[in-house]
This record gives structure tokens, sequence and C-alpha cells, in this order.
């Protein structure tokens, strides 16, 4: 790999070359806006979508709407090396057909907690802030998911409401800055999810209020009354940034980018229009604004997210590296596609709209896109919170009219032989989850080894017991435990052959 700060050094993107970017611009007529979003949960799926269709909105009608976006986790990192670009960055879009590199400018200020909370409060409670959107992973909300209120139990609940004004979780930081507002007499900002989540805006509407009521009943009602939380459905594959992107957007641009963002062509957003103090011009992009997000967002949890998720466990199994070379794989191809036919398309409510055969041919022309190099690993993380409303709602919806789940089945028994840590070829990974430490405690229950051959009943029942995943009603049923059973016997013959026999009709 070049070093692209080998001689000779390039200058770092800064605004002041702007005028000589002109080629990576969106539009060289840009006024630079002052902050009227606050973006919690600065990673680089907001810089590649949302951000630009920000500056497409301001490109076409003007307004403040410039971002100041927050990184939860303390990376200072991030924070100053954004700060040394002045908030610019290179948009890498990777398609079969080649390269584009665009230059994205609505981000104008960077934040990293809890540094910088006096900054984020003061900002939080300034009238010209309208609008705190958020991509704070599923994990980010702190939710009991049993019942969708705030997890009393989680370490940074606990600590906000010891510390109720130098918060550190997402419903702290909501409730603590609404309530400057509403005290102060401020009308409240907009809080607009984009998150994976179903119902995202009801969901983060109730996490908040549930943890607002444990601080102030007066202050729940007034946010519950007062507040509005749009629902978005939100769409781009956009991995993780590796030193090949720093070399395409350091050479393209001739000045050294230190966090570029890579991403495929496509894009889509869907925005519940419920905005009482204003928006951006979203409606003049490419964005589509309407009074019901929900069918959009069941459609892409279940066809994309879920399909993500089938092939990232059953290719950490097998040994894919990559989504492209998974789905380039004929047996596997051939099972995400009866998967989507057969087990998830028809869970989809009907709509004159929307094609849902076109639909799951796009989203596999997306997935062998061979230009990404999207890790599966990246998409194996985190499953005790993605496996919920990507599989099991529509688990649940097929057991209900008593279909059959066969392929569902293998997408969750993969998950569950994934958590032995160890692929078909005995390769060791590390697992990514913050459930990782209950749900291996579950397993290893299970002696003398939960993974071996024959132990397949006691595997399934340990980690269906854990309730923060499997609702009980789900996991007490028959025609759920058995597949699951079956699957995961499959498994033991390594998932190629799994893929390779498994019939989905
Ligand atoms: C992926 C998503 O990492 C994951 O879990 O399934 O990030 C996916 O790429 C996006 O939702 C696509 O819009």
């Amino acid at each position: 790999m070049p070093n692209v700060l080998s001689t000779p050094p390039l200058s770092p993107l800064r605004r002041a070359a702007l005028p000589r970017l002109t080629p990576h611009l969106l539009s060289d007529t840009w006024r630079e806006p002052a902050i009227g979003i606050v973006h919690l949960g600065l990673g680089s799926f907001h810089r590649a979508h949302q951000a630009l269709y920000t500056e497409e909105a301001m490109l076409a009608e003007g307004g403040d709407w410039g971002i100041c976006g927050v990184t939860l986790q303390g990376s200072v990192e991030k924070r100053d090396a954004l700060v040394a670009q002045d908030g610019l960055y290179t948009v890498v879009e990777r398609g079969p057909a080649g390269v584009r590199t665009t230059v994205a400018r609505a981000l104008r200020e960077v934040l990293a907690l809890p540094h910088d909370r006096a900054r984020l409060f003061a900002l939080l409670a300034d009238a010209r802030v309208r609008i705190v959107s958020l991509t704070v992973t599923e994990k980010g909300y702190c939710r009991d998911t049993r019942t969708g209120d705030i997890d009393r139990e989680h370490a940074g609940v606990i600590a906000d409401l010891a510390h109720p004004d130098a918060p550190v979780t997402v419903p702290g930081i909501l409730t603590a800055a609404l309530r400057q507002r509403r005290l102060a007499g401020i009308a409240p900002f907009t809080v607009m999810s984009c998150d994976n989540l179903a119902h995202n805006g009801a969901a983060l509407r109730k996490v908040v209020c549930s943890y607002a009521r444990l601080r102030d009943a007066a202050l729940a009602e007034w946010i519950e009354a007062a507040v509005a939380f749009p629902s978005t459905m939100v769409d781009r594959i956009v991995p993780a940034t590796t030193d090949a992107d720093r070399v395409t957007a350091s050479e393209s641009l001739g000045l050294h980018d230190a966090l570029p963002v890579p991403c495929e062509p496509f894009r889509q957003w869907v925005i519940e229009d419920t905005f009482p103090s204003g928006r951006p011009a979203w409606d003049r992009t490419s964005a589509q604004l309407v009074d019901d997000v929900l069918p959009f967002e069941i459609a892409k949890l279940r066809m994309l997210n879920g399909a993500h998720s089938t092939l990232a466990y059953l290719s950490m199994l097998a040994g894919f590296e990559t989504i492209d070379v998974a789905i380039g794989h004929a047996p596997m191809h051939a099972f995400i596609h009866a998967l989507m036919t057969h087990e998830i398309i028809p869970t989809l409510q009907a709509n004159p709209a929307f094609d849902p055969h076109a639909y799951r041919d796009a989203l596999l022309t997306r997935f062998a896109n061979p230009a990404l190099k999207h890790r599966c690993a990246q998409i194996a993380m985190d499953g005790s919170q993605k496996i919920p409303p990507r599989l099991l709602a529509t688990i649940d919806a097929r057991l209900q009219r008593h279909a059959p789940i066969t392929g569902l089945a293998l997408a969750v028994g993969a998950w569950f032989v994934f958590l032995r840590g160890q692929a078909d070829d005995g390769t060791r990974y590390d697992i990514s989850d913050p459930l990782a430490a209950r749900l291996q405690g579950l397993a290893r229950q299970v002696q003398p080894d939960a993974w071996a051959p024959g132990n397949e009943a006691a595997l399934v029942d340990a980690l269906l017991g854990c309730q923060d995943v499997f609702p009980p009603a789900l996991a007490a049923r028959a025609d759920f435990r058995r597949p699951l059973i079956d699957a995961v016997r499959t498994l033991q013959a390594g998932a190629r052959q799994a893929i390779a026999n498994v019939h989905v009709h």
C-alpha cells in the first residue's frame, strides 16, 4: 500500500482549498451555514448519508442547517482529525462502474463526549438548533427490549440517574437538553432517529419518556406532548474505512484526507414529515417525505438487513470474508433468493407502489457489488440487538400464519453456532456484542460443550432463555424451537453443506 504521506507530502483537506476542488463538489455555489442540526453518533453512515442530503437541501433552498456531529465514544482522535480538516471529508462511492469522490461540506463542528459536554449543552439550548438527529446503533437506545422502556439495569442509565446533569447515554442527553429548553421557555428541538429499528421514532419517544419519568413526571408529560419524534428509514451500505479509501480520496483530491467514507452509489431516505420547528428542504432532494414510514422500514429491515445478518453469520462459519464473495457463492445466492422470496416477502404488506420482487433483485445486485468489500465481521457485530427486528419479527409473522420458517431458522441457528467463536475450519474470531458474555454464559451451562454434536437441543434451549433477545412467548413455541434445533444440527456438517442442502419453499 503506498503511503499517501510519502514525498511529496500532500497538504491537508481544508475549507480554504474548496475553490480548487470544484470537480469534487456537489455545486460550487455554497454559503457556509450556521448550525441548525446536532447529530449524535458521528459514524461513517451519517457522513455518507444524511450529511449529503442536508447539503443538497441547503444547495436547493438555503437555510442554516449546518451540522454539529458528536461522537459519543470519547473518540478525541476522530474529532481532532475532522477538526483539522475543518469538518470536510471525501465520500468515496464505489460501484461496479468505478469510483466517484465528493467532498462533503455540511459538517460544521465536531464534538467528542464527555470532553465537550459544556459546548454540546450550549448548542442544545440554542433556539437555532431545531433538529437533533441520531445514528447511535440499536444498543445506543438503552432499551429494555421486553417493554421498550428504559433499561434501569444499564450501567450508563444508572450513572445518568445519579448524575443527570452529566449524562452519558442518549436518553440521558436528550432528556437533560429538553429540560434545559423547557426551563428557558425555548421551543423543543425535533428528535429524528436514523437507526435500523422498526418504528424508530416511536421507539425513541418511548425510551426517552420512560427515562424522563424517572427524573420528573411533569417533564416526561411535556416531552410526550410537545416533542416530535419522526420516524425515518435510512439506507446506504457504508463499510468501515480502509487505507485503500484514504489513498483513493487523497490521490483524487491531491490533498490528504485522513477520514474519507466509502459507500455504494445507491442511497435512500424516507422521512415522516413531522418537523414542527422546521427542517432542511430534504423534499428538494431524492429523499421521500411521507406520512407513514413504517412499510418502508419493515421492508428494508426484513429484506436488506435480515439478508445481511443471515449472510454475515453463515459466512463467518463458512469463511467468506466479504458480502460480495458470499453472495457470489452460487448455493448461497440461491438460498438468500429463496429466503427472501418464500419466507420474507409474504410477510410484507401488499402495496401497489412497492414491487418486492424488484426490490429483492436490486438487493442481490447491491450485495454483489465487487468494489465495496463490505466485511461480514462488521455486520456480524451486535447480533443480540439486530436479530429481533431483522429476523424474529419475520419469524413471528410466519408462525402466526403457520407458515414454515426453515430458512429463517437457519439464519438464527447460524447466529447460535457463530457464538462458538470459531469458524468451521477452526479459525477463531472475536465476538463484539453487548450481550456476548451473557449469551456465552448461558451456552456454557450446557455440559461438556454446548457446540458439540448431540447438544443441539440443549444449546437452543439455553440461548432461547435470553429474554432480552427472545420474547418468552416466542421462545416457548415448539414450531420455533424445533426448526432451530434442526438448523443447528445441519450446521454441524459445516455451513457450506447446510446452505447447499437447505430446502426453502
Ligand atoms: C448492516 C447495515 O452492519 C449492518 O448490520 O446490515 O449497516 C446496512 O449496511 C445498512 O443498514 C444499509 O442501509
